[in-house]
C-alpha cells in the first residue's frame, strides 16, 4: 500500500455538481445507478479518474450514450474515463452486495436492515465517485425495497415522494438541498420504529425529530431525543448555530465500527451510544450517549456545512467538533468533572499515542489508511489545541472568530488554516507561532522550578520546554503554551503582579494569570509576594503538556485540599496517589519492607469527611491513577506490570482500610429511595458511593457482602454492575461465579448489558482470565463480526487487564494476535483499532521481544489490509 502525501494534495480536475442516485436493494445484491452531473474544472482535457472498490460495473454511459469499452478503463481502486465533454452526465451501473460487506464500510446489512457508514473513503464502495471530502454535490437520491422487509427508506435531506411499485416493492424519493460531500451521504432501510418530537428553531422554524429503532429498542430512545434537544438549543446560544432542514432524523444499528456519524440529516449511530434505559445503561452510559448526540448534532455546522478540504485536515471538524460537546458537557453538568474526566483520558492514552510509534501531528502530512488517523490525537489533542485558543482570545474573540469562520466558510471544503486565520481575522490576534501546535507531534514538557527572596518579596517562576522527538520529527521549535496559574499562600491563593507590569485593578480576580510560555526558556517574576507560595500550575489543564515541578507532599496535600482551581485540587490528588504507590512499588521491587505512606489515606479521609464538597469530585480524587497510566508514567523499558499491579492494589487496600469507618458511614449515607435519574445530583452520589464500596471491598473481604447485597438490590445497571465488580475483581472464584452467571440469565435478551458482562469478565485480574476469554469467544453471544462484542471482549482483555494481557507466557500477546490476524480479512478497521496495546511494546520490560514477535507474525501475513499493514510496519520501525 502506498502514502498519500499533504504536499500533494491538488485540487479536483471535475466537479459533481448534482448527484442522482438510485438503489434498487434485494436480498441477493444491490443495483446503484447513478448519474453524475460533471463540470471540468481545468482548461485541459484530463482523464476522469473515479475511486471505486469491490463494484461490479454493468454499464457506463455518457449523456445517455453507452460508452464503448475502450473509452474507459478499470483501474485496481476505480475507474478511468478518457475524453469527456467539459460538461456531460456521466452515468454508472453498478452491482454490489451489501449482505457480504464485514467490512461494515460502504452499504452492508446491521441484522436485518440495510445500512451505510461513509466516512472516510467507503463510499467508493457504493458506486464510482469522486470521493474526496472537496467535491461537494446536491444529492437525490431514490430507493426501491421489498416493502414488507423494508417498511422505512431513508437517505439525507427531504422526503420528496413515496409509491408502491408492483405487488411487493416502494419507492421513495429523498433531495438534500444542500451541497455535501460524498462522506456524508447516508441511507437506511429496514423494518424500524420510531419516536417523534419537535423543535422549534431560534429562527422559528419547526423542525421534526426522529429516532429509528429495531422494534425490540422502543423505549430506550427517550434520552436521547432529550439530549438532542438539549444539544440544539445549547448549539444557538452558545455558538449561534441554528439547524437548516425541516427533519432531524437518528438511526440506532448494532453492528457499527465506532460511536457515530453525522451524516447530513440522518446521523447513524451505534445503538450503544444512543439507547438507554436505566436497567441496562449506567450513568457513564447515559453521559456518554449525551455527549456523542450532542457531538453528531454539533457536526452539523462544524463538520457538513463546513467541511474538510481533505482528510489531513480532520481535526478541523473532529478537533472543533469535541471542544464544542466537551464545552456543551460542561455545561449541562459540572465543568470541573468533566474537565478531570477528559485530562485523566487525555494523559492516559493520548500521551500514549504522542509517544509512540503512530505519534502523528494534530494535521499529519501523510498517512497509508486514513482510518488509522481517527485517533486521540486528531480528537482530543485537537480539541486542546482550539480550547488554547478559546484560552488565549478569550471568550468573546474565540465566538467572533467561530463566526467568522462559519459565515466565511459556509458551504466550503476548507483547511485547519482557515480556521485559525478566521480566529485572528477576528481578534487581531497573531497565531503565527502558535500554529506549530498542528504542524508539530509530540507531547512538549513544561519544566518549572521557583525561588523566593523574602528580602524582596520576590517570586520567581523559571519555565523551559521541550518537545521529544517522534517519527520524522527529530526537532522541534518552542510551542506557545498558555499556562494558567496561581500561588497559594497560607490563607488562600495570593494576589498576582508580575514585575514590570501594573497591577490591573479592573479585573475581579487577581489571583489568577495566564503565563504565555513561547521561548525555550523563561522567567516570570512576581512583586510583592509576602510569603513563600506553593504554586498552583498548569489550572484547568491550560495545555496538553506534562508539567514537571517538584512538589514535596505537604504542597500536593495543600494544593488538594486549598487551592481555587478544581483542575488543580484534583491533579495534586493524582500526584501524591502516583508518589506513594511508586514508592511502593520500589520497595516491593528492592525486597524493602512496604511502607505506604499515611499522608495519602489521611487526606482521603479528610475528602470523605468534608460532605460540603461535590460528591462527583470526591470520587474522582479518590479513585487512584489507573495501571496503563502507571505504565505510561513509568517511561520505556520501565514498566513492570506485575510490581505496578500489586503496588497500587497494596496503596488501595491500605486507603481502604485506614479510612474504613468514614467509608462506611459515606457509603450507607450516600443510598438512596429516589427514583433513578440520570442527573448530575444523583450521578454524582451513585460515584462516590460506588468508589467507596471499592475500598471497602478492596480492602477487608468482610466487607464483599456490602458489594454482594448491593447487587441483589439495586435498581439501576450502575449499581448493579459496581456490586458485581467488586466482587468480581475483589472476590474468589465462589464469590463471583453465582452472580456472574445469573446475570447472564437475567439480561441475556438484552445485547448491551451482555457486552458489559463479556467486558466485566475479560478485564478480572484473576489467574484465570485468558481461559474464560478464550472460553467466552466460543460463547454462542459472541461474534467476531460485531464491532461491540469484539471491544468488550477482546479490547477490555488487552487494554483494561494489564496482569494478563503482559503473561510473561506470551500467552495473552497471542491471543490479541490471533483475533486480529482473522479480523485483519472480516474486519480491517477494527482489527487495525485492536493493535494499540501491541505497539505500546517498547514500554514493557522483560516482554518487548515477545510483544513484538506477534507485531513480526502479524506483519507476515499474506493479504494484509492497508489498515494492519500501517500500523505493524510503524511499530516495528
Ligand atoms: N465522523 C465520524 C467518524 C468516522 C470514522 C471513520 N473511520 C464520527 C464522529 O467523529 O463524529
Ligand atoms: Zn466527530
Amino acid at each position: 500500500p502506498g502514502t498519500i502525501y499533504l504536499e500533494d494534495y491538488q485540487a479536483p480536475p471535475y466537479l459533481i455538481n448534482r448527484t442522482e442516485l438510485h438503489f434498487e436493494l434485494g436480498e441477493e445484491d444491490t443495483i446503484v445507478t447513478s448519474r453524475l452531473h460533471l463540470l471540468r474544472a481545468v482548461a485541459e482535457d484530463v482523464p476522469l479518474q473515479l475511486h471505486g472498490q469491490e463494484l461490479e460495473l454493468l454499464q457506463v454511459s455518457v449523456d445517455n450514450e453507452e460508452l464503448a469499452e475502450e473509452a474507459y478503463q478499470l483501474t485496481d481502486d476505480g475507474l478511468l474515463i478518457h475524453q469527456l465533454p467539459e460538461q456531460c452526465v456521466l452515468s454508472c451501473k453498478t452491482r454490489i452486495r451489501p449482505q457480504d460487506n464485514t467490512s461494515l464500510e460502504g452499504l452492508y446489512k446491521s441484522h436485518r436492515m440495510f445500512c451505510t457508514q461513509c466516512e472516510a473513503e467507503g463510499f467508493r464502495k457504493i458506486t464510482y465517485y469522486l470521493d474526496r471530502p472537496d467535491v461537494m454535490s446536491v444529492f437525490t437520491v431514490s430507493i426501491e425495497a421489498d416493502a414488507k422487509r423494508y417498511p422505512v427508506l431513508l437517505s439525507n435531506g427531504n422526503l420528496l415522494e413515496t409509491k408502491p411499485l408492483d405487488n411487493t416493492r416502494h419507492w421513495v424519493q429523498w433531495h438534500d438541498p444542500f451541497p455535501k460531500p460524498a462522506y456524508l451521504f447516508a441511507l437506511v432501510a429496514g423494518d424500524l420504529e420510531h419516536i417523534e418530537d419537535s423543535f422549534r428553531t431560534a429562527g422559528g422554524r419547526d423542525v421534526t425529530l426522529r429516532i429509528y429503532v429495531e422494534p425490540k429498542d422502543m423505549g430506550k430512545c427517550d434520552y436521547a431525543m432529550d439530549a438532542l434537544k438539549r444539544s440544539m438549543r445549547w448549539d444557538e446560544e452558545v455558538f449561534g448555530r441554528e439547524y437548516d432542514l425541516d427533519i432531524f432524523n437518528i438511526v440506532a444499528v448494532d453492528d457499527f465500527n465506532m460511536g457515530a456519524m453525522e451524516n447530513k440529516s440522518l446521523n447513524i449511530f451505534n445503538s450503544s451510544c444512543v439507547l438507554a434505559h436505566p436497567d441496562i445503561t449506567t450513568d457513564a452510559g447515559y453521559q456518554r450517549i449525551e455527549a456523542i448526540v450532542a457531538h453528531e448534532y454539533f457536526h452539523n455546522w462544524s463538520g457538513n456545512r463546513v467541511t474538510c478540504r481533505d482528510w489531513f485536515q480532520l481535526s478541523l471538524k473532529e478537533g472543533f467538533t469535541v471542544f464544542r460537546d466537551a464545552e456543551f458537557s460542561s455545561d449541562m453538568g459540572s465543568r470541573t468533572v468533566k474537565r478531570v474526566e477528559d485530562v485523566s483520558m487525555l494523559r492516559t492514552a493520548q500521551f500514549a499515542e504522542d509517544a509512540g510509534p503512530m505519534a502523528h501531528p494534530v494535521r499529519p502530512e501523510s498517512y497509508i489508511e486514513i482510518n488509522n488517523f481517527y485517533t486521540l490525537t486528531i480528537y482530543e489533542k485537537g480539541a486542546e489545541v482550539v480550547r488554547m485558543i478559546h484560552t488565549l482570545l478569550g471568550e468573546e474573540n474565540f465566538r467572533a472568530g467561530s463566526d467568522l469562520y462559519f459565515s466565511r466558510h459556509d458551504g466550503q471544503a476548507v483547511t485547519c488554516e482557515d480556521f485559525v486565520r478566521a480566529m485572528e481575522d477576528a481578534s487581531g490576534m497573531d497565531l503565527g507561532q502558535f500554529r506549530r501546535w498542528y504542524s508539530q507531534a509530540g507531547t512538549p514538557i513544561l519544566s518549572v522550578t521557583d525561588s523566593y527572596d523574602a528580602e524582596s518579596n520576590t517570586y520567581t517562576l523559571d519555565v523551559s520546554q521541550r518537545c521529544p522527538a517522534t517519527p520524522g520529527q527529530a526537532q522541534k521549535q518552542p510551542f506557545v503554551i498558555p499556562l494558567a496559574m496561581g500561588l497559594l499562600g497560607d490563607a488562600g491563593n495570593l494576589p498576582l503582579t508580575l514585575a514590570g507590569q501594573e497591577t490591573d485593578h479592573e479585573t475581579e480576580d487577581n489571583t489568577h494569570k495566564v503565563l504565555i510560555v513561547d521561548q525555550e526558556r523563561q522567567q516570570f517574576v512576581f512583586d510583592d509576594v509576602r510569603e513563600r507560595p506553593v504554586p498552583s500550575l498548569l489550572r484547568g489543564f491550560s495545555a496538553p503538556v506534562r508539567l514537571e515541578y517538584d512538589y514535596d507532599r505537604s504542597a500536593l496535600c495543600q494544593l488538594m485540599s486549598r487551592d481555587d482551581d478544581g483542575f488543580v485540587r484534583w491533579d495534586s490528588a493524582q500526584a501524591l496517589a502516583l508518589q506513594v504507590i511508586t514508592e511502593v512499588q520500589q520497595q516491593l521491587s528492592s525486597g524493602a519492607a512496604v511502607v505506604i505512606d499515611p499522608l495519602l489515606s489521611g487526606a482521603f479521609v479528610q475528602l470523605l469527611e468534608d460532605t460540603s464538597l461535590d460528591p462527583a469530585m470526591v470520587a474522582e480524587m479518590l479513585a487512584l491513577p489507573g495501571e496503563s497510566y502507571l505504565a505510561e508514567q513509568a517511561g520505556e523499558g520501565a514498566a513492570d506490570v506485575d510490581l505496578i499491579h500489586r503496588a497500587r492494589a497494596a496503596v488501595k487496600q491500605a486507603i481502604g482500610e485506614a479510612a474504613e469507618q468514614v467509608l462506611l458511614a459515606r457509603y450507607q449515607a450516600l443510598s438512596s429511595v429516589d427514583a433513578y435519574q440520570p442527573s448530575g445530583d444523583q450521578i454524582a452520589r451513585r460515584a462516590l458511593r460506588n468508589s467507596c464500596l471499592d475500598y471497602l471491598a478492596c480492602a477487608n473481604g468482610a466487607h464483599l457482602g456490602l458489594a454482594h447485597a448491593q447487587f441483589l438490590s439495586a435498581g439501576n445497571m450502575t449499581d448493579r454492575l459496581a456490586g458485581l465488580r467488586a466482587l468480581a475483581f475483589y472476590g474468589a472464584a465462589n464469590d463471583w461465579a453465582q452472580p456472574l452467571a445469573d446475570f447472564y440469565q437475567d439480561w441475556r435478551h438484552e445485547t448491551l448489558v451482555v457486552n458489559q458482562w463479556l467486558q466485566l469478565q475479560a478485564a478480572m485480574p484473576d489467574g484465570g482470565a485468558l481461559d474464560r476469554v478464550r472460553g467466552l469467544m466460543e460463547h454462542p453471544d459472541f461474534d467476531l463480526r460485531n464491532p461491540n462484542k469484539v471491544r468488550a471482549l477482546i479490547g477490555g482483555f488487552a487494554g483494561q487487564n494489564p496482569v494478563n494481557f503482559h503473561r510473561t507466557d506470551g500467552e495473552g500477546y497471542r491471543l490479541l494476535a490471533d483475533v486480529i490476524a482473522r479480523l485483519n480479512s472480516i474486519n480491517p478497521q477494527i482489527a487495525s483499532r485492536l493493535l494499540a496495546p501491541l505497539t505500546k511494546w517498547r514500554y514493557y520490560a522483560g516482554r518487548q521481544d515477545m510483544m513484538r514477535g506477534e507485531l513480526q507474525r502479524l506483519a507476515a501475513l499474506p493479504e494484509l489490509s492497508p489498515d494492519v499493514y500501517e500500523v505493524v510496519t510503524k511499530s516495528l520501525q
